[in-house]
């Protein structure tokens, strides 16, 4: 697999910039969720999505496997592929098997991870008639990079699946879509995976499971700045807590100290102190509406052309395309 890269601020120095100023604020502790994902993280992750209660995975892959001829059919013949976090790239399958019957594709998976880039290739190298391009890169500059290699008459099919869109703070997922816009041109596509609004009980279970695996996969957080800032969180004086934020229509991660307590994260010159019963926020994943998908496809340049929706577990793949 050929792999562009795109230059950025180094990791380690963001992550400890990052850290300092979310945990020495005033008010609401807070860090950013895609610390979530180290090497650790992203296999605790991969376990949530086998959990019975967290239905979103299986959901966005049944919606894919079901309908990705129809899909198909609303995309240009000249079109090539690129993905926003393919993860290792599973739920593509049957996307790009759709639309190579058509002719040879071009797929470009955009990924921070070179390890994530790896597993999608050994996942979907075996499809015929589908060249595969890695781009090592956050996502808006791996997708500046994708659009400026492709020729005048070359449509571009954008995915961004598994509702990664909902751990965008409130407004940013709006933003977030228009930046994506500006790199298109019209009649481009972009497929948006949204998990939707259901029951508070439902919710709550997906994301606080009674295995521990979620609390697992959020308390790792404080392990990786254990491991790469130098810090001295005693994990179980942690615990993990989920709630529903009823004014932003988002389930919460929170870490909350169980005690009295201070910590020191050596790489960041910090010491915080925390109060028994204090929490950090650790991500937000909004649930939306299929009419609130609509509304976001229109706040963002796009028109929203058709909507599929799972029947077991309320999730949507809506095709935008760009107006
Ligand atoms: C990646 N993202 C869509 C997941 C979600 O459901 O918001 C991350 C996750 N957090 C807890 N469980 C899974």
């Amino acid at each position: 697999m050929t792999i562009l890269k795109t230059p950025g601020i180094p990791a380690q120095k963001q992550f400890a910039d990052d850290v300092r100023s979310g945990l020495s604020r005033d008010g609401q502790k807070e860090l950013p969720s895609k610390y979530l994902y180290d090497n650790l993280g992203s296999v605790r992750r991969d376990h949530v999505t086998l959990l019975p209660e967290y239905g979103l995975t299986r959901a966005d892959e049944r919606l894919l496997q079901r309908h990705a001829r129809d899909i198909a059919q609303y995309i240009p013949h000249k079109t090539m592929v690129s993905e926003l976090g393919s993860g290792k790239g599973r739920k593509t399958r049957p996307i790009l098997n759709a639309l190579r019957t058509r002719g040879p594709l071009s797929y470009y998976p955009i990924e921070i991870s070179s390890a994530a880039l790896a597993s999608c290739e050994m996942e979907l190298r075996d499809i015929e008639s589908v060249s595969i391009v890695g781009v090592e890169s956050e996502y808006l500059a791996g997708l500046a990079e994708v659009a400026e290699r492709r020729a005048a008459d070359m449509h571009l099919f954008v995915l961004f699946l598994g509702s990664t869109i909902g751990n965008f703070d409130a407004g940013a997922d709006a933003r977030f879509l228009r930046e994506v816009r500006q790199t298109l041109r019209p009649g481009d596509s972009l497929l948006l995976g949204t998990d939707l609004l259901k029951p508070r009980e439902q919710l709550i279970d997906a994301y606080h499971d009674p295995r521990g695996v979620t609390a697992a996969f959020n308390l790792n957080l404080l392990g990786r700045i254990n491991r790469e800032l130098n810090a001295d969180f005693d994990l179980r004086r942690f615990e993990h807590l989920a709630r529903f934020n009823e004014t932003t229509q988002s389930v919460e991660m929170h870490l909350r100290s169980r005690h009295d307590q201070s910590v020191t994260v050596r790489n960041c010159d910090l010491t915080v102190a925390f109060a028994a019963g204090e929490t950090i926020w650790t991500e937000s994943s909004h649930k939306y509406s299929p009419q609130g998908v609509a509304e976001l496809a229109s706040a963002s340049g796009f028109t929203m052309q058709a909507q599929w929706i799972d029947e077991k577990w309320p999730f949507a793949n809506s095709l935008f395309v760009a107006a």
